[in-house]
């Protein structure tokens, strides 16, 4: 049986050869996190929290570190990449003397960390934006979601997947023998699910519109469809699966984050972009989340994403009753 089409083939062919060395960098990093998180439970003492805490005031995981220092290093390695901003370190990092560089990469390395003790799916989130030789890379790093090059996830669950997009089309890669091979092209998300995802333990303390938002998912009066409630509580996990089988996952508001939970630069934009381009949607409830322009680069958004049939009716329930 032929080889399956690698990462760089596939990229280079529809996109670019610098574009697919980066994006392959990435998925070589991603290689490295995955053989780590595999053998977690035995080798070095990888397991556990690292002692520190990083600007969300979140405790580090030791694979947290790992991961972070791993995929910086992959992108300093690349003149292509200007600099680098990572959901584990307050600053970005800006690369010197890299006049023609053209990438800025965005990511939360090691999404859902506090999941992997219980081996849990987690995941590596990227969002890819383009920067001018010689221009501004700080303002470049605050561009909003619709100006993204690309964006992609690698979801460390049985098989390690890694899912791209560039702007023409949403491709999934198979992890095998440290190589990612192409196993599912052009991928739809389905115009509407049978699933609705969030953590409903947070109804109580979020706007009540979501509550009555979520009550018809649970009563079956939402469109006149039966829904089953999925959540695992690692983003790349629910979104993966929203991406393949449809429905939708929100992350309101809630007192404890008054602005959602999720960051936009390094979680919704990358997965939003993916969501539209394979079709479906995704908004703060009241804006296309793409469109957001971002104040800072840790800022975080509500966020509902998937199908378009339940995004939409879901905002339009939220935006039919101002919340100011
Ligand atoms: P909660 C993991 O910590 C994470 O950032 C996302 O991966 C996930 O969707 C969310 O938080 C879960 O948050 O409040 O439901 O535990």
């Amino acid at each position: 049986m032929p080889m399956a089409m690698t990462l760089f083939q596939h990229v280079r062919q529809r996109h670019n050869a610098d574009l697919g060395a980066l994006i392959t960098a990435i998925a070589d990093g991603a290689a490295a996190i995955e053989a780590k998180i595999r053998t977690a439970g035995l080798a070095d003492d990888i397991l556990g929290a690292a002692g520190s805490e990083n600007i969300q005031g979140e405790e580090q995981q030791k694979l947290d570190v790992f991961a972070n220092l791993t995929l910086i290093d992959v992108m300093k390695a690349l003149p292509s990449v200007a600099a680098v901003v990572s959901e584990e370190d307050d600053e970005p990092l800006i690369f010197p003397d890299r006049p023609n560089a053209k990438f800025i990469a965005i990511f939360d390395p090691l999404d859902g960390s506090s999941n992997i003790d219980v081996n849990v799916n987690v995941g590596t989130i990227v969002s890819i934006q383009a920067v001018e030789p010689g221009s501004d890379v700080r303002a470049a790093i605050l561009q909003p979601g619709t100006a993204q090059v690309a964006a992609l996830y690698v979801n460390y669950g049985p098989s390690t997947i890694l899912v791209y997009t560039a702007g023409k089309g949403v491709h999934a890669f198979t992890l095998s023998d440290g190589e990612f091979l192409l196993s599912t092209g052009d991928m739809l998300m389905p115009e509407h699910g049978t699933y609705y995802s969030m953590n409903e333990g947070n109804i109580g303390e979020s706007l009540p519109v979501y509550a009555k938002a979520i009550g018809r998912f649970r009563d079956g009066t939402l469109m006149g469809r039966k829904y089953s409630s999925r959540y695992v509580g690692s983003f790349i996990a629910d979104f993966h699966r929203t991406l393949l089988k449809g429905g939708v996952f929100l992350y309101p508001p809630t007192k404890k984050a008054p602005n959602g939970k999720l960051r936009l630069l390094y979680e919704a934009n990358p997965l939003s972009f993916i969501a539209e381009q394979a079709g479906g949607a995704a908004s703060n409830g009241r804006y296309r989340i793409l469109e957001i322009t971002p104040t800072e680069p840790h800022m975080r958004t509500p966020l509902i994403i998937g199908s378009q049939s339940e995004v939409s009716a879901i905002g339009g329930m939220i935006t039919i009753t101002p919340r100011e």
